[in-house]
């Protein structure tokens, strides 16, 4: 069995084969509304099933770890080497698209074919997992999966209750998980050489400038916060405007106020109102309480916390001159994280061996890969999102763009076997 590294440009992914398994992938859990593989659902269990049954077929040995991250894995030539890492998600968010943590899961299982197809063993041992519950949507605990295998679960996600009031101890045997052997879950640095991601950009850059390859140069820090607004319900008809403790008007202000921090006020790099629960929501009942969901995103930490200070002063503000109360709750803040230059230069140096021009960018949207880079070297590859849209059944990544960044994955992982 040859441990020598094998030419970075040896290797080619097999384009028809990755975008028929991506197809594959999302006519799990689609709808007419939009994918729906939302972290413990029916669908999202169905599309384990699946990469599962490819990861098989791709020669790996498959496990579930206790936070229900499926492993495949296989052994490279020198034994004591750590395992190179590929993964990303196939849970989705509820109306979500196609390609977003797909198109990372299908190429990493793509690229270990490729390798077995042409015969070769690399020197490390080659991992791709499959984060559980990477969006969030299920427990408003986002990275659920990757954290644990980084060790930065909190107590807050083994308390963990769903909208629906089901708790993550009982939801997460549903994925083949066990929250009393998260621990285990747990890699240790030693064991692992370097992390690499294939994800689509989920934003305009690279498709408006016709780039094929973007190289992530940092991933966006992300604070969440659950706001509870409560005044008084009371008689749409009957009840005065001046004797209003209306809940809703005070919601609207606030989202409103979210917008002008990230906005005109440019205190942070965006900010969004994403869910609202409007109580009783009734037509001709004044909204007694409103529940909310706030979330700010900024690289810079210092800019996360100042929209906290003046969310807060806000939301002060507004209860006051509305006569209601408000409680803003923080969720969980997700510290921004750089991606290291080396790391950045693998990327670049794969896509050159793929003869694809690349441009560095940020990324807006969070990933498994913020997680894993605590214990480890991470790098990502980003594709075109067409018009730049994500998180929404227009999401589309062309089948070229989608083979050229799986192309340039398996170059990458083999430099990083060479190195
Ligand atoms: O929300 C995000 O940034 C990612 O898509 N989970
Ligand atoms: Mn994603
Ligand atoms: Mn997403």
């Amino acid at each position: 069995m040859s441990t020598q590294s094998i030419p970075s440009d040896s290797i080619a992914i097999n384009a028809s084969r990755l975008n028929d398994h991506l197809a594959a992938l999302g006519q799990i859990g689609i709808t007419e509304a939009g994918m729906q593989r939302v972290a413990f659902s029916a669908p999202d269990v169905a599309g384990r099933d699946y990469v599962v049954g490819l990861m098989a077929a791709a020669g790996m040995a498959v496990r579930v770890d206790a936070a229900g991250n499926i492993i495949g894995r296989v052994e490279g030539g020198e034994a004591s080497a750590p395992a190179i890492v590929l993964g990303s998600h196939t849970d989705t968010v509820p109306a979500g698209g196609q390609y977003d943590g797909a198109l990372g899961v299908i190429a990493a299982i793509e690229v270990v074919q490729a390798v077995a197809d042409a015969g070769q063993t690399l020197r490390h041992p080659v991992e791709v997992m499959v984060f559980t519950n990477e969006e969030g949507t299920s427990f408003h605990r986002w990275l659920l999966g990757s954290r644990a295998v980084a060790g930065l679960w909190e107590s807050e996600d083994f308390a963990a209750v769903a909208d629906d009031g089901a708790t993550l101890t009982a939801r997460l045997p549903d994925v083949g998980g066990n929250i009393s052997r998260i621990a285990e879950a747990r890699r240790r640095p030693d064991e692992l050489a370097c992390y690499l991601e294939l994800h689509i950009e989920q934003g305009p850059l690279l498709h408006r400038g016709g780039f094929p390859i973007g190289v992530v140069t940092g991933i966006t820090g992300r604070s969440m916060y659950h706001v509870d607004i409560v005044g008084e319900a009371n008689h749409a008809g009957t009840t005065p405007m001046a004797m209003r403790r209306d809940a809703m008007s005070s919601a609207a202000r606030l989202a409103l106020a979210v917008r002008r921090i990230a906005g005109e006020m440019e205190v942070v790099r965006v900010g969004t109102v994403g869910s609202m629960e409007v109580h009783p929501n009734a037509g001709n009942v004044i909204p007694g309480r409103v529940q909310m969901g706030v979330e700010f995103r900024d690289e810079r930490m210092e800019s996360l916390a100042a929209a906290e200070v003046e969310l807060r002063r806000t939301a002060e503000e507004i209860a006051h001159a509305e006569n209601v109360a408000i409680a803003v709750t923080a969720q969980r803040n997700t510290p921004s994280v750089p991606i290291a230059g080396n790391m950045q230069q693998l990327i670049a140096d794969a896509a050159q061996l793929a003869g694809l021009e690349h441009i560095n960018l940020p990324s807006g949207a969070g990933h498994d890969a913020q997680a894993i880079a605590a214990i480890t070297p991470a790098a990502m590859v980003f594709v075109p999102s067409v018009g730049g849209i994500s998180h929404a059944p227009a999401e589309y990544t062309t089948p070229a763009d989608c083979a050229n960044g799986a192309q340039v994955l398996l170059n990458a992982l083999l430099l990083a076997d060479g190195r």
